[in-house]
């Protein structure tokens, strides 16, 4: 029969390319994992050769399965048994592989050997992830992003469970399943999905007003990056360092990506999670196959040990509060790389358990009873998630140091360990392993009563949420209230919306007027609290361009277009590690010979989303695809979601024909040359063209 020929198939002969960087799948097959994909026949899971997979036993071609078919039945079973629980929290989540290496002047902090010794490299696994959705769920929703790295250093493997986000809702773990309960869909209909617009989360956070810093965070454009490779990460917990010496000090941990810090803007956001609910998950990928690696330094905040643990009267065991930076400089330590791609999803990212335990000598924790908690949860949750004790095995998980552990036996067992004495001290197996100078908690007094309390500083609730939001640039701060409005704007009850309003106006009169307008509720008094100095570094926006390494550039072109400009323009673009990509009327190639161009979007295909700054080509204005709506709405997002656009030649009637005349942001040149590549390219480095927001507003476009 014909269709029992599949696995004979001549072209598997001559491997075709499967992926845009035209890997084979011979290619993929290399070096897989022997005990599942080794040889070239289709086996059972017992190494049986087998010679139909197509096909079910039957009494007859019309007749029933027989019962007998132990390769049907094994093929299914495994098959429902194919999924492991999702994550709780940060169930959506995308990885990668890097390296480590440290700058060397963190020894006076810490003796951690992968922070503390001058150029040494540590391979590093990152996970990044939102939190409320599930697996299936959108990369650009408004929410959290996790930061988890997993170090695989020389003494063990470190953990740093992170998120791009410095302080956190609550400030006891206690209160950690009631957020989650709140932000997660509700319980009767399963809806909204990955959202917090809507009425149980406001309620939370408005009866729970610890988490105002961090909701005041979420509502800012930190709440929609533009990519993974864009986002601050931050420790959150003040952690202990010890160093060589034994003395101690306080730490936060900081990542600052060498790519800035960019967002989305919002209704691009929301169009994303419908157009390419992949977004930054294909970003990622995408970027590590072209070469163009994610990048972060990793940084200290250091503050003196001490019985209080306070810094300039902040509480350092509040996870609710920052230090800023101008307080408390971030001391760069070394560079991250992400530059490898998962093998395997499954086997990989889904498997990868992070574990704040999981830390070496020179790093230890404190009493922030947020991070306790933690210290409790993360273990606890791959039982069920991974299915047993045995999970640091998993390949993913496993220390590229060595292990002697004496945990013996338990699901999913796959080590064969020798001996008969797995305890210790033990006069049987040569008294080994052995203990050693190995990891020791700093002897730290711990006394008080018994108590169900939180210290009198966890009491300020506001003062740090005024602090963000006066420390931000008149644009960033029009986000937040454009965001609150439009949270608050998903809720339905009335009394929700009306708490929350009394929230923001503790911080800012015109912020808690405005939204209150949008909502049409009346604005409550204002009852203002004071803040500190305001913090500059904690602006987003930057003085000047920066990196454009991994963007991508559309080009609008068609039969007809200035093919050679394409390549001139192609030049600087990819020399600043950036991607352009050909968008046309039909798909195909443009052209031949030298200059041509294949066509990597349609009208069809292409969405502006995708693209960080858009270049009409000449030659295209007078093609009858010129005025297509498609091209038109592509060109219209790119300019209200002030993206750089240019054009040349008569790429600029095409502008014109969209409604975009000259003006901030519009590049504008007869011909693609040098001069007008840099400025292009440094047009795209500013990331946004925040000058054209009036105007935008104005023209309603
Ligand atoms: Fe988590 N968190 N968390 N969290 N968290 C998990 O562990 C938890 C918190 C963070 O990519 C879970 O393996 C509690 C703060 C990240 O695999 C779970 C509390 C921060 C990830 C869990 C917190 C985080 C998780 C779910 C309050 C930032 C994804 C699956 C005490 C500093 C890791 C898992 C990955 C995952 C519990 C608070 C970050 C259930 C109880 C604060 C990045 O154990």
């Amino acid at each position: 029969m014909a269709d029992s020929n599949v696995t004979q198939n001549p072209d598997q002969a001559a491997p075709k390319p499967v992926s845009p960087t035209g890997r084979t799948e011979r290619e993929h097959l290399l070096g897989g994992d022997p005990r599942a994909q080794a040889g070239e026949h289709l086996t059972t899971s017992q190494g049986l050769r087998l010679s139909d997979t197509d096909h079910s036993l039957k009494a007859g071609p019309r007749g029933p399965s027989l019962l007998e078919d132990f390769h049907l039945r094994e093929k299914i079973t495994h098959f429902d048994h194919e999924r492991i629980p999702e994550r709780v929290v940060h169930a959506r989540g995308a990885a990668a592989h890097g390296t480590f290496v440290a700058y060397g002047n963190a020894g006076s902090a810490t003796k951690a050997k992968f922070l503390a010794e001058k150029g040494k490299k540590t391979d590093v696994f990152v996970r990044f992830s939102t939190v409320l959705g599930s697996r299936g769920s959108a990369d650009t929703v408004r929410d959290t992003r996790g930061f988890a790295t997993k170090f695989y250093t020389d003494e063990g493997t470190f953990d740093l469970v992170g998120n791009n986000i410095p302080v956190f809702f609550i400030q006891d773990g206690i209160k950690f399943p009631d957020i989650i309960h709140a932000g997660k869909p509700h319980p009767d209909r399963e809806i909204p999905q990955a959202q917090s617009a809507h009425d149980t989360f406001w309620d939370f956070v408005g009866l729970h007003t610890e988490a105002t810093h961090h909701v005041f965070w979420n509502m800012s454009d930190r709440g929609i990056p533009r990519s993974y490779r864009t986002m601050e990460g931050f420790g959150v917990h003040t952690f202990r360092l010890e160093n060589e010496a034994g003395e101690t000090c306080l730490a936060k941990f900081h990542w600052k990506p060498v790519a800035g810090i960019h967002s989305l803007v919002w209704e691009e956001a929301q169009i994303a999670a419908g157009v390419d609910p992949d977004f930054h998950r294909r970003d990622m990928a995408d970027s590590i196959e072209a070469g163009a690696f994610f990048e972060y330094e990793l940084g200290l905040q250091l503050f003196p040990d001490s019985e209080e643990e306070t810094f300039e009267g902040i509480d350092l065991l509040d996870p609710t509060k920052i230090v800023p930076e101008e307080l408390a400089p971030v001391q760069l330590v070394g560079k991250l790389t992400l530059d490898r791609n998962p093998t395997n999803f499954f086997a990989e990212t889904e498997q990868v358990a992070f574990h704040l335990g999981h830390l070496v000598p020179g790093i230890q924790v404190t009493n922030d009873p947020l991070l306790q908690a933690r210290l409790f949860s993360y273990l606890d949750t791959q039982l069920t998630r991974l299915g047993g004790p045995n999970f640091p095995q998993l390949p993913i998980n496993r220390p590229h140091t060595p292990v002697n552990d004496n945990l013996r036996d338990g699901m999913h067992q796959t080590a064969v360990h020798r001996g008969q004495a797995p305890y210790l001290p033990n006069s049987i197996d040569g008294g080994g392993p052995f203990t050693t100078d190995g990891y020791v908690e700093v002897p730290r007094q711990v006394s008080g009563p018994k108590v169900r309390e939180n210290p009198a500083s966890f009491d300020d609730h506001f003062s740090q949420a005024a602090l963000f939001y006066h420390s931000l640039t008149p644009i960033e701060q029009a986000h937040i209230i454009e965001a609150f409005t439009f949270e608050l704007g998903k809720c339905y009850e009335q009394a929700i919306k009306e708490r929350y309003l009394t929230v923001l106006a503790k911080i800012d009169a015109t912020l808690c007027e405005t939204v209150a307008a949008g909502l049409g509720l009346p604005a409550p008094k204002s009852e203002l609290v004071t803040h500190g100095p305001v913090s500059p570094k904690l602006s987003q926006i930057p003085p000047g361009p920066g990196p454009i390494t991994g963007r991508i550039i559309g080009v609008v072109a068609g039969p007809g277009a200035d093919l050679a400009g394409i390549d001139e323009l192609r030049g600087p673009i990819e020399a600043a590690g950036a991607i352009l990509r050909v968008i046309a009327p039909h798909g195909g190639m443009l052209g031949k010979g030298k200059h041509m161009q294949v066509v990597e979007r349609t009208f069809l295909t292409a969405r502006s989303i995708e693209f960080d700054a858009i270049v009409v080509a000449a030659g295209v204005a007078e093609t009858p695809d010129a005025g297509d709506i498609k091209a038109r709405i592509l060109l219209l997002e790119a300019y209200r979601h002030n993206k750089a656009i240019a054009a040349w030649g008569d790429g600029a009637k095409v502008l014109a024909g969209a409604g975009i005349a000259s003006g901030p942001g519009v590049l504008l040149t007869d011909k693609v040359d040098k001069d007008f590549g840099a400025a292009f390219v440094q047009a795209v480095g500013s990331h946004r063209v925040w000058d054209r927001q009036e105007l935008v507003m104005a023209s309603a476009v």
